[in-house]
């Protein structure tokens, strides 16, 4: 159970809960950190998680009051209603909210498991297959971030003039594979969004401790 106002976050450096780290840190929230394995093999992160995550994914979060949550898009809302604030979640009749409601699904529900798929494939296809599944996979997920590319708007975040914690996705997943040169080269608006939102001085430490 999580101290009395003090969220307790399950991550690991690098990994999907600095997307929900950054946000704790925008909104000055109090949180302590809890190493889920500190290890890049996954079958020793599921074993950490287990008794914490029933789906054995980080991040997992522990709320004030003790209740788990998982997922990151419904900890992204979630915090936004808890504190009352639209810095992050454009609010209920905000020009961009259809839009942000729209990429952060997208998000998670298109892009984030594809990690899930290709980071382990043997999990899923037999050996003599998973290499030329896993390069499917990656390659169906550069098909969705070109997507992203495309309905990304001008102004500097992906929503246009207004940051948002889409940006804060792009500043973590465009870390993660194809890799940075990929995003630089062949999605410059994504990659600008997130380095805008990896340099706001509330997210710089965060990014620091993740991916320095
Ligand atoms: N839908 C989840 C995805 C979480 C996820 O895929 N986490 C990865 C790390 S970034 C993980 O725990 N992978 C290990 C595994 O799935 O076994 C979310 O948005 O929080």
């Amino acid at each position: 159970m999580g101290n009395s106002g003090t969220f307790r976050l399950y991550q690991n450096p690098g990994w999907g809960s600095a997307i929900v780290e950054a946000q704790l840190a925008v909104y000055g929230l109090p949180y302590e950190l809890v190493a889920a394995g500190g290890t890049s093999d996954p079958a020793a992160v599921q074993e950490a998680m287990r008794g914490v995550n029933p789906v054995l994914q980080v991040p997992a979060l522990i709320l004030p009051g003790g209740e788990l949550m998982t997922e990151t898009a419904a900890m992204t809302l979630y915090l936004a209603d808890m504190t009352g604030s639209d810095t992050l979640v454009p609010g209920a009749t905000a020009p961009e909210r259809a839009a942000f409601l729209r990429w952060l699904v997208f998000l998670v529900a298109a892009v984030y498991p594809s990690f899930t798929y290709a980071d382990v494939p043997t999990r899923f296809v037999p050996a003599d297959g998973a290499d030329a599944f896993q390069a499917a996979v990656i390659g169906h997920r550069k098909v969705m971030w070109r997507v992203m590319e495309t309905e990304a708007r001008n102004g500097g975040w992906f929503l246009g003039s207004r940051f948002s914690a889409i940006d804060i996705y792009l500043a973590v997943m465009t870390h993660w594979r194809p890799g940075e040169a990929w995003f630089q080269t062949e999605t410059p608006k994504l990659w600008a969004a997130g380095t805008a939102a990896a340099s706001r001085p509330e997210i710089a430490p965060v990014m620091a401790r993740n991916f320095g």
